[in-house]
């Protein structure tokens, strides 16, 4: 067997030098992976991560009788947040499957049914206050659409309304979180000791997780004040559903963890893929004009449609557009999984048990074998015929297997729905020339991103 390919490291420190903090480290992976090849050892300190980025070894990454999910280094630390949530849990805890068993039906596509009402009211507060802005005051894209996706998630979920529609400061959960997300991963990042001087940081992470729990506990709480108990939503499930195979419900530590999870999961990713497609369409007219022919087409001149829940699925270029979003900039950036039994990838690289070998998801997508011009931004990579052609393992902007993510229904029906509510309304003004900048902290979106809205009249 040969070394995976890496640069020269110093001692103990390792490449810690090289690598930038922050929000330009996926860029420098991502040139790392362009000048070392599809596959590169990082060292930092006493750690080390193996990144894959490329097509022949992610289709053997993906073979889960040989590899599964691996929750190391960060997610160990997001466990200090979610504990044994779904996104977090280690494969042999029994919770996983438990709440994973309990939970499946409501992500299944027939549930997105039930949220459909849910999803197009949440819409139409944004829209409101896009109405109310006018062309005259930009709005911010990122932070509009984190309202709207933690809104929707709050509802659909745990029939809780945060109403951050009606605040101009962020929620006090989602600054919590987007703190205690940052520490977690500065600490994954920093010298091992450094914490030792990040006592108020620590004490503040404290405080962020205290907050999240206490509001959580608040909306379990208020489930249960009210008697109800046949609300089929996640926490309605959660509560009073038992597994199939142990006859059990959630415990309730549980169930909290989860309810964590699915606040920080249900809206973060949505949130920047939402952002990413705007941007992506304030940047190619022809494909926004295309975007409005196809949502024209459905909904006609009208001022206010009332999309039906069987609309979302005719919208297929709407659709297009989020897939090649999520291609260049998918908003969870990689998954990492670990081999089964020690074994050799690529024919030539020796692995251990259970180290974790991290797929670098926007190396991936650009992966030669998507073309010529893989930098380019192209919904038609989004046919039904050319997504026919290609491996299912070049795309895996929602991870892979039996870990891969729930709720990427959920995602994709509240996505595809207010884009094509928004591309019907608006002219999308491109006011400053923004230029696409990169905020990453476990998820990623573009910074400082904002949009002046005016109503189109009449064939516009
Ligand atoms: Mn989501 C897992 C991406 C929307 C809830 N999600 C994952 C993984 C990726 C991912 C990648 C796998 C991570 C890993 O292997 O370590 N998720 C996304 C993206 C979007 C998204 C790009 C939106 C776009 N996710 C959502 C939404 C929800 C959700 C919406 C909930 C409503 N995701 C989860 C949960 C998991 C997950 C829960 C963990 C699943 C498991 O391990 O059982």
């Amino acid at each position: 067997a040969q070394s995976i390919p890496e640069r020269r490291a110093l001692p103990l420190i390792g490449h810690a030098l090289d690598l930038p903090r922050g929000a330009d480290g996926l860029v420098h992976l991502m040139k790392e992976a362009k000048e070392l090849g599809p596959v590169f050892r990082l060292r930092l300190f006493g750690s080390e991560i193996v990144v894959v980025a490329g097509l022949d070894l992610v289709t053997e990454l993906s073979d889960e009788t040989r590899f599964r999910k691996s929750v190391n280094r960060d997610l160990v630390e997001v466990r200090e947040i979610a504990g044994d949530g779904l996104f977090t849990a280690f494969n042999h805890e029994p919770n996983w499957r438990k709440a994973h068993d309990i939970l499946m039906p409501a992500f299944s596509l027939g549930a997105m049914r039930d949220y459909h009402g849910t999803m197009l009211q949440v819409a139409r507060s944004l829209i409101a206050k896009w109405d109310r802005a006018g062309a005259d005051h930009p709005v911010d894209v990122p932070e509009d659409m984190t309202r709207l996706t933690f809104d929707t998630i709050g509802l659909c979920g745990f029939g809780f309304d945060f109403e951050s529609f009606r605040r101009d400061d962020t929620h006090p959960f989602v600054d919590a979180m987007a703190r205690a997300l940052a520490f977690a991963q500065d600490k994954v990042e920093s010298m091992p000791g450094s914490e030792l001087f990040k006592r108020k940081q620590a004490e503040r992470f404290h405080q962020d997780n205290m907050l999240m729990t206490d509001l959580v506990d608040e909306v379990i709480r208020q489930r249960r004040a009210s008697g109800d108990t046949s609300t089929d939503d996640l926490l309605g499930r959660m509560l009073h559903t038992r597994d199939a195979a142990t006859g059990e419900p959630l415990d309730d530590t549980n169930v909290r963890n989860q309810v964590i999870t699915f606040l920080i999961a249900g809206h973060e990713t949505t949130s920047g893929a939402l952002s990413f497609a705007l941007y992506y369409l304030t940047k190619h007219p022809e494909v926004l004009a295309r975007a409005q022919a196809e949502v024209d087409a459905l909904w006609g001149d009208e001022d206010a449609p009332d999309p039906g829940y069987g609309d979302i699925g005719k919208l297929t270029y709407i659709r297009q557009v989020l897939n090649e979003s999520l291609r260049l900039w998918p908003t969870a950036p990689g998954f990492a999984v670990e081999p089964l039994e020690d074994t050799v990838i690529g024919g030539k690289y020796a692995v251990r048990k259970g180290e974790a070998l991290t797929v670098l998801t926007p190396a991936l997508h650009r992966d030669p074998a998507w073309g010529e011009n893989v930098e380019l931004f192209d919904p038609e990579r989004f046919t039904q015929a050319q997504e026919e052609k290609r491996s299912v393992h070049l795309f895996k902007p929602f991870g892979n297997g039996e870990r891969a993510c729930i709720g990427r229904q959920f995602a994709l029906h509240e996505a595809t729905l207010l884009l094509g509510l928004l591309v019907h309304r608006y002219r999308l003004i491109d006011h400053t020339d923004y230029q696409l900048k990169i905020k990453q902290s476990l998820t990623i979106k573009p910074d400082g991103f904002t949009l002046r809205l005016a109503r189109r009249a009449g064939g516009e």
